[in-house]
């Protein structure tokens, strides 16, 4: 059965792949399973008949006939536990991708989330010039341990799995910001899996729905 995800109508960060539907486009190809996706405006995400699906108004959901899920994390995990490809067969490298999943969303995206949500919206806040270097030297802490345990590697385990796919999508997170660069192997990591053929799938697939949502 053909699952559907939904995604924004209209991306807020114009195609640049940072939306949360890109997590599960991208673990779909990786997986080789076809999607369909279901566009939905900001008011609709609000909406009861959205909210059946997931309880916070958000994208992105993931439905497959009795199956209905919200959370990326889940989403990505369902996708990887039921097709080849993302979490490795040995029961212990499984455990220990799947402790880098809960890794990325639960101990490197908080950190990246709050200066990016900071620089949205208390940039008029008198304590804004303040409190911007503390959130940065929170995400500077993580990357900077992060960094480390990747050292040479190219992945976070032996071989890229849904952890690194979600790692990579959430330090992509912050592109513009130039904290990322501040950590040469963590940027080389970042592209290594943006280089990869399912993620360029992904993402050019979200960036066509932004242009046609542009142009129409
Ligand atoms: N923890 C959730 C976060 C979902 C989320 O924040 N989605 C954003 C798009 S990336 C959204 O729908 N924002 C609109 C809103 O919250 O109103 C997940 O990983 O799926």
């Amino acid at each position: 059965m053909t699952p559907t995800i939904t995604a924004f109508e209209r991306s807020p960060d114009r195609g640049k792949g940072l939306a949360r539907d890109m997590r599960v486009r991208w673990a779909l190809e990786e997986v080789g399973q076809p999607y369909d996706v279901r566009l939905l405006s900001f008011d609709e995400m609000k909406e009861a008949t959205h909210r059946a699906l997931h309880p916070f108004g958000q994208i992105p959901t993931y439905e497959e006939g009795d199956l209905a899920l919200f959370e990326s994390g889940a989403i990505v995990f369902h996708i990887a536990a039921h097709h080849a490809g993302l979490l490795p067969d040995d029961a212990n490298a499984r455990a220990r991708a799947i402790a880098w999943m809960f890794a990325a969303l639960n101990t490197v995206e908080p950190p990246i989330v709050d200066r990016a949500s900071a620089m949205l919206v208390e940039r008029d806040k008198t304590w804004f010039e303040e409190r911007l270097p503390i959130l940065e030297g929170r995400v500077r802490d993580r990357l900077a341990e992060l960094s480390s345990r990747l050292g040479d590697a190219d992945w976070l385990e032996d071989a890229f799995s849904a952890g690194d796919l979600l790692m990579v999508t959430v330090l992509r997170r912050l592109s513009g910001s130039g904290i990322l660069e501040e950590y040469p192997n963590l940027s080389a990591y970042v592209a290594r899996g943006e280089a990869r053929p399912a993620y360029q799938r992904a993402f050019d697939d979200q960036l066509a729905v932004f242009t046609a949502a542009s142009s129409g």
